[in-house]
């Protein structure tokens, strides 16, 4: 496999064309075959896909095309990513490619495949004026004629790439602006890129796991989309998604608990259980990607963390493309995103850089409720 061919594998068109034929055929001998029904035929339930979403949602028509070109974009980014991920191991793709990315980690050949079908995808569809992505240093200017586009975009196109080599589910996240400025001028760093998450458009993410789902979020609501190998479309799969508001899972890297504050260790104790208390334990599920443990925490509920430490003071995660996205989605889907009893809300944090990290607590209201309420503890005494 020469380079070219590994930055944009192509073996992901035959694929996909395979896998359509084999799934048609079942569908046709289901059909024909009235008392041997093998799974229900969802297709008797008038699917509406993410695209026909996007048109039942945006009444601006100018909004509604620029945002059906925009997802179609994201869409193609990634089924093109899903696909490569599921062959992977056959294709060589697994492993590092030998970079560092501006963070100084080491970066996988799938993070740079990963990130190229984004790039591609948003610069091609004419809609997007400038970019931010985990693995570019730098804001992505998009050329000149291709920036007639009114969104900045920000993404993560692989997130929890280290669990890529050992088939665990992985994923990418994006957040959609409105920019500020003219088009007619250049794309300010302040006032188009460093946006407060309070104006985010539209947030999701897309879990590669045993299906494809993409998450949206838009101010009426969260909505998933898993791909139909058949159609090849993301088809709607769970409606108003709601984060119960109370659930019975934590999960963080509890590797990590000697540097931690006093106040999440504290947390972390009180969710072992007290007998004495009549408290019952909770469960610890941590997949480490972050797409994965979200996805849990939004239909299972309970509370996901990735807090400040004395090795990190600012977490982990960063602000422009995993907090702020996942911080959006949690929040209309009724749950809370935090950073800190003192700090607030993670989407009220206004980014001084693009590449910013902050601590963030989030998940079910209860659950977020009472860890902030043990930081407030800690700190009266
Ligand atoms: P990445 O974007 O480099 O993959 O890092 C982000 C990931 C998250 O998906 C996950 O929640 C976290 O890092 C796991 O970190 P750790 O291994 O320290 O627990
Ligand atoms: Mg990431």
């Amino acid at each position: 496999m020469d380079s070219d061919q590994k930055l944009f594998p192509s073996k992901m068109i035959v694929t996909t064309t395979i896998l359509v034929k084999t799934t048609t055929i079942t569908h046709t001998w289901q059909k024909h075959n009235n008392n041997m029904t093998l799974a229900p035929n969802r297709h008797n339930n008038a699917p509406r896909t993410l695209t026909q979403a996007l048109i039942e949602e945006y009444h601006d028509q100018q909004e509604q095309a620029e945002f059906i070109v925009l997802f179609s974009a994201i869409q193609q980014a990634c089924k093109n990513i899903a696909s490569a991920i599921r062959t992977a191991p056959l294709d060589q793709l697994t492993g590092l490619a030998g970079t560092k990315n501006s963070m100084g980690e080491e970066v996988k050949q799938l993070d740079v495949i990963s990130n190229n079908y984004f790039i591609d995808a948003l610069m091609s569809c004419e809609r997007v004026c400038a970019m931010v992505s985990e693995e570019d240093g730098e804001v992505i200017q998009v050329p000149k004629q291709l920036r007639r586009g009114p969104y900045v975009v920000a993404f993560d196109p692989l997130d929890g790439s280290s669990n890529i080599d050992v088939a665990v589910p992985v994923g990418s996240i994006f957040s959609i602006y409105k920019r500020r400025t003219p088009s007619s001028e250049e794309v300010d760093l302040e006032k188009d890129i460093l946006q407060n998450g309070n104006s985010i458009l539209c947030s999701g993410y897309a879990l590669y796991g045993s299906c494809t789902t993409i998450i949206v979020a838009t101010n009426k609501g969260v909505n998933g989309y898993t791909l139909d190998p058949v159609s090849g479309e993301f088809v709607k799969s769970h409606s108003q998604i709601q984060v119960p508001k109370k659930g019975t899972i934590y999960s963080v890297n509890e590797g990590n608990e000697k540097t931690w504050t006093p106040s999440t260790q504290m947390y972390v104790r009180n969710k072992k259980g007290d007998k004495d208390k009549g408290l019952s334990p909770y469960s610890l599920r941590y997949v480490g990607s972050m797409v994965a443990d979200i996805h849990r925490t939004l239909f299972k509920g309970g509370i996901f963390f990735y807090p400040a430490d004395i090795k990190s003071p600012e977490g982990k995660l960063r602000l422009l493309y995993e907090c702020n996205p996942m911080s959006f989605i949690v929040e209309k889907a009724g749950g809370k995103a935090m950073i800190g009893h003192k700090e607030g809300r993670v989407l009220d944090f206004n980014p001084k850089t693009i590449h910013q990290r902050c601590p963030i607590y989030l998940g079910s209201s209860d659950d977020v409720d009472e860890v902030l309420e043990c930081m407030r503890q800690c700190d009266q005494n």
